[in-house]
């Protein structure tokens, strides 16, 4: 458990993340860089779909990784072998990323790279369907995952993260025949939530849909207009 607002000393933790999440979004901003904030429950697939991406547009973009674990770095080292920079963050007792823990994790980056050569960081958030969709860390989109295992209900239940998703992804599609799931429902509830966000299934053990993801991920790197004026210049 966390609290959003600490009584005792009056302050607004929501606002302070806020504050650092502006002082994030300058750096992406400064750098040309676009920043995904990956969400889901533990286990829905975030890791797995992280190293797809990596396989599929490392050769396209310049794509460094911040990996949000509350101990191990086991899910930083899966991805570090794909040969990009992943800055592993132990959140500890706290169950999400916070915008100053990502601030010490883009300032390591720009520490030790050019962080104007990447196109593309990707934040895998500790594994929580609640807060991580409160406390903003600068992204400038949010991608939520759902899979196919946690039910139906799951959109009306933590409306949260599913109302704050800009593209939500329905993984591990390759099990719903073993399941008494309904797709079609799960989206219907993810659309009560929320009627404008994006929806692709995906199955990073069929690669069914994958290429909808990446074609969303193109489209969102190619929408960054800071990059776009600056290789102009
Ligand atoms: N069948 C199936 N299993 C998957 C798929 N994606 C992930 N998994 C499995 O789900 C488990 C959790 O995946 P992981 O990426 O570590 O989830 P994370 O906790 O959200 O990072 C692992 O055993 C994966 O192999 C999928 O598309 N299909
Ligand atoms: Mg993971
Ligand atoms: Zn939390
Ligand atoms: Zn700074």
């Amino acid at each position: 458990m966390h609290q959003t607002f600490d009584a005792a000393l009056g302050i607004n933790l929501l606002h302070a993340n806020q504050q650092g999440a502006e002082h994030n979004r300058a750096h992406f901003d400064q750098w040309g860089i676009i920043c995904l904030n990956v969400m889901s429950s533990p286990g829905a697939g975030k890791t797995v779909l992280l190293e797809r991406t990596l396989a599929a547009l490392t050769n396209e973009f310049k794509i460094a990784v911040i990996e949000g674990d509350m101990t191990t770095e086991l899910d930083a080292n899966r991805l570090r072998q794909y040969n990009v920079p992943v800055i592993a963050i132990n959140t500890g007792r706290s169950c999400h990323l916070d915008s100053k823990m990502v601030a010490g994790g883009i300032h390591c980056l720009a520490h030790e790279y050019n962080p104007s050569d990447f196109d593309l960081l990707l934040v895998e958030n500790v594994g929580n369907l609640v807060c991580p969709a409160e406390f903003e860390v600068g992204e400038h989109a949010k991608v939520a995952l759902l899979s196919v295992t946690e039910g139906e209900d799951k959109p009306l239940k933590y409306p949260v993260m599913f109302q704050e998703a800009d593209c939500l992804l329905i993984t591990k599609t390759d099990l719903a025949p073993y399941l008494e799931i309904d797709i079609s429902q799960i989206e219907a509830n993810v659309r009560q939530m929320n009627p404008h966000v994006t929806i692709i299934q995906v199955s990073a053990k069929t690669n069914d849909g994958l290429e909808n993801w990446f074609n969303w991920l193109r489209n969102a790197v190619q929408s960054n207009t800071a990059k776009s004026v600056m290789s102009l210049t």
